[in-house]
């Protein structure tokens, strides 16, 4: 295996190779009832990120829910999930099944609520690694923390304390500078940050109304790529901790990329929608490339 698809860490963690999922684009729960116990014996992922979780319960927004570009895909979901309880009952031991370490994506609107959200899943010996999402486009809660670097590092500083299990802070890309909030977030106290979520997006129908029951949404795919690559460039440069890139992955030369601009692994995401198995085609093709892009490389 070449060293470029080979394996790797993250945080301590080791992987069996550089390619992970992006949260809340590959349910493996839903795949293994489909598709049964082949998903574990083929899982196309060194480490699995859960779909993120809230402190209680929550349905999700309104449909319609999705809308597809040309290059790319507006979600806007609006995190449902069964909530904290419901989580750690049904979710995380069918997960613990899984045959790579598990990061639990974890969200809430105020330190204060983050708090007891982030000690009961960090205590779970299941559990490797924690995913902070500050950065969800879908959800008006008020929440800041993932916009102002002043905010972040006043969450870091009550999570940091809680648990020494890795904490990775997910960033969105919705900010002038990134790389402030990254930079934020490593003086905290995290151990990652992982990049880009997606974009604030709002498709709209001839007529002035907005296709999404939310009104808005956030867009992945390709549409993203380049952006995606600026802004873990950015952040690449900014912080000395590891950096988990991610946005519009589609072949193996998408994620050689981004490993060329100093990611130390690769999210896919939008692209396991079309093609479950998408993961483990690009990590082939990953490890057939053997080498980075150069800088500057066309990408294909
Ligand atoms: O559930 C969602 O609507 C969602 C989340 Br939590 C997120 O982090 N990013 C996204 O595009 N959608």
């Amino acid at each position: 295996m070449s060293p470029l698809a080979g394996p790797t860490t993250l945080c301590g963690i080791d992987l069996a190779h550089p390619i992970v999922n992006a949260s809340g684009t590959f349910d493996a729960i839903a795949a293994r009832r489909a598709f049964g116990d082949a998903v574990l014996e083929r899982f196309p992922f060194s480490a699995y990120v859960s779909k993120t979780i809230t402190p209680a319960p929550r349905t999700g927004n309104p449909p319609p829910r999705l809308w597809e570009e040309p290059a790319g895909m507006v979600n806007s979901i609006g995190l449902p999930n069964k909530g904290l309880a419901g989580f750690l009952e049904s979710d995380l031991p069918l997960l613990a099944e899984l045959p790579v370490p598990l990061i639990v994506s974890v969200m809430a609107t105020s330190a204060e609520q983050f708090a007891p959200l982030v000690a009961a899943v960090a205590e779970r010996a299941e559990v490797a690694a924690l995913e902070l999402n500050v950065s969800c486009p879908n959800v008006h809660s008020g929440l800041i923390v993932g916009e102002e670097p002043g905010e972040t590092a006043a969450l870091m500083k009550r999570l940091r304390p809680l648990t020494p299990k890795p904490l990775i802070v997910k960033l969105t890309p919705n900010v002038a500078e990134p790389a402030a909030i990254a930079i934020a977030a490593e003086q905290g106290g995290a151990d990652a940050v992982s990049l880009i979520n997606t974009i604030k997006a709002a498709p709209t129908l001839p007529d002035g109304t907005p296709w999404l029951g939310a009104g808005s949404g956030g867009l992945s795919g390709p549409a993203v790529r380049s952006i995606a690559l600026k802004q873990v460039a950015d952040v690449v440069s900014a912080v000395e901790i590891p950096v988990v890139g991610m946005g519009g992955v589609e072949r193996g030369s998408h994620a050689a990329a981004l490993l060329g601009i100093g990611a130390s692994v690769v999210a896919v995401g939008t692209a396991s929608f079309r093609d479950p198995l998408a993961a483990e085609r690009i990590r082939e093709e990953l490890e057939a490339l053997g080498a980075p892009a150069p800088a500057g490389a066309g990408i294909t």
